[in-house]
């Protein structure tokens, strides 16, 4: 089949589609390519599987195995493989906690050559994440091949790594062949144009920030500096908190949950220098007003610290705007970042955005939670973290327990259940110390609550919390 004939055919099947498109990663845009739908047209997966194949066997020699990337691919893969008895390999996606617990099923040996099959490649992540899988499992990589190249870095990002791409079609071809088939209309390919310019330099995560490889992610090993960090912040208050941290030496959070705005305003001056970021919860505040606000606000400023409100928004992205800026508590005006459960999926997040992009505030994940028996673990951590990354100019970090490989250094990790002489309470709370989450755990910030504030010496308290973290901190960069 000529390309010609390949995009009609996929025209036709509806697998190009014109209009517009939220993509994974937010953007809008004005094309999309879906090329699940092939499923349903076999004649015409078979033949798109036969092109791919030819256009390898053209360039390099043909690896021996092949493997899908989950899940559109794999149909394709195994069209190939069928059609030239190559023999094929499966990536798991989900970890499998029963049976063999096999990351990739079939039968191989250390050292071959495997060939990855894709549908389509924007920036190539979704293609290294398989890489990745295959190398743990001492499988080699060299060549991928995908149906369409929609340019926008994955040829360079895979070349990073080793891996030469093979694309049956590039987008600019895809687009060309519409236009002469009088398929794309002026004011279409106006858009169409100005939005894969607009696009072109998509970034990936480096190799080392790739996503956890399931079954059990470790934490990673190499740690940079906060300042280092800071650079590498997208979200502003993330930014910014790397700096304050590097510049006060301190990466202790502490959660203030004291029910008396005096009370809460007078533990903050007294401990405010030792202090990254206070945490509040506001709504157990009995004598809350405006007023307490802005008095907190003064003492951040002079101790230079940041308010964390650790709301825990978990509604519809409309309920939870609301939340945010209105209310008896308008959070919005005065939090410099809020937590956010995922439970509702990312669309939560667009709640935030319009206050987001005034203010820089940041929103933190909650990928993990401290108490016992929680149920932020496994696939719902992941998604967590993909959350995170597919919004990253609004997320600046994640609440979690441990560094897991998938967070990338431009978030914030902090840690909550933070206690030196308990390991619990009687309601669940579970407490590790400040050195094992930031040494062992890599974590960012700790944040301590009861260790703190019900001490009888709360200031030297904190002073003995905030020389643990930062040593710790400092004995993991060596
Ligand atoms: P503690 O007194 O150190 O146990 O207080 C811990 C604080 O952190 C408290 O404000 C909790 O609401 C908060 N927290 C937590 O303990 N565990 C979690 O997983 C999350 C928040 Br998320």
């Amino acid at each position: 089949m000529d390309l010609n004939t390949l995009v009609s055919r996929l025209h036709e099947i509806n697998a190009v589609k014109l209009g517009q498109f939220k993509l994974k990663s937010g953007i809008m845009s004005p094309i999309y390519i879906d090329l699940r739908v092939t499923v349903s047209s076999p004649v015409l997966l078979s033949q798109i599987a036969e092109m791919m194949y030819q256009k390898v066997s053209q360039d390099s020699s043909m690896p021996p195995i092949v493997c899908g990337v989950p899940y559109t691919a794999l149909p394709i893969a195994t069209a190939m493989s069928i059609a030239h008895d190559t023999p094929m390999v499966m990536r798991r996606k989900e970890a499998k906690n029963y049976g063999t617990a096999q990351l990739i099923e079939g039968r191989y040996k250390a050292g071959d050559n495997v060939l990855v099959v894709e549908d389509l490649v924007t920036s190539g992540a979704s293609v290294l994440e398989t890489v990745r899988d295959l190398n743990a499992s001492g499988l080699v990589v060299t060549d991928v091949v995908v149906l369409l190249d929609r340019q926008q870095g994955a040829r360079q990002e895979l070349a990073k790594h080793g891996l030469k791409l093979h694309s049956v079609i590039t987008m600019e071809e895809l687009i060309d062949t519409l236009t002469k088939q009088g398929k794309l209309d002026e004011p279409t390919l106006a858009l169409v144009n100005s939005f894969l310019e607009a696009n072109r330099a998509v970034t990936v995560p480096a190799a080392s920030q790739m996503p956890a490889a399931a079954p059990a992610p470790k934490p990673a090993k190499k740690y940079l500096t906060y300042e280092e960090r800071a650079k590498l912040a997208t979200n502003p208050t993330a930014s910014k908190l790397f700096n304050i941290m590097a510049t006060k030496k301190t990466n202790l959070a502490v959660a203030v949950d004291l029910t008396r705005k005096q009370e809460v305003l007078n533990l903050a001056d007294s401990i405010g220098s030792e202090i990254c970021v206070l945490k509040t919860h506001v709504d157990i505040i009995d004598d809350y007003d405006q007023d307490f606000v802005h008095q907190l606000e003064q003492i951040a400023s002079k101790h230079n610290f940041l308010i964390f409100e650790d709301r825990k928004f978990a509604d519809i992205g409309n309920t939870v705007k609301y939340q945010f800026e209105s209310g008896v508590y308008h959070i919005s005006k005065w939090a410099h970042m809020v937590t956010i459960h995922g439970v509702a999926g990312p669309a939560i997040i667009d709640g935030f955005r319009d206050s987001i992009k005034q203010t820089g505030a940041g929103l933190l994940l909650l990928a993990q939670m401290s108490s016992k028996g929680s149920l932020c673990v496994g696939e719902y951590t992941n998604q967590m973290i993909e959350m995170g990354k597919q919004n990253s100019d609004a997320v600046m970090g994640f609440i979690c327990q441990e560094r897991l490989e998938s967070m990338s250094d431009n978030f914030v990790l902090m840690t909550p259940g933070i206690q030196f002489n308990s390991k619990g309470d009687s309601m669940g709370q579970q407490y590790n110390t400040p050195d094992y989450v930031v040494k062992e755990k890599g974590t960012d910030v700790i944040i301590v609550g009861r260790g703190i504030y019900q001490n009888s010496e709360p200031k030297s308290e904190a002073i003995k919390y905030k020389q643990a973290a930062w040593a710790a901190y400092e004995s993991r960069l060596n």
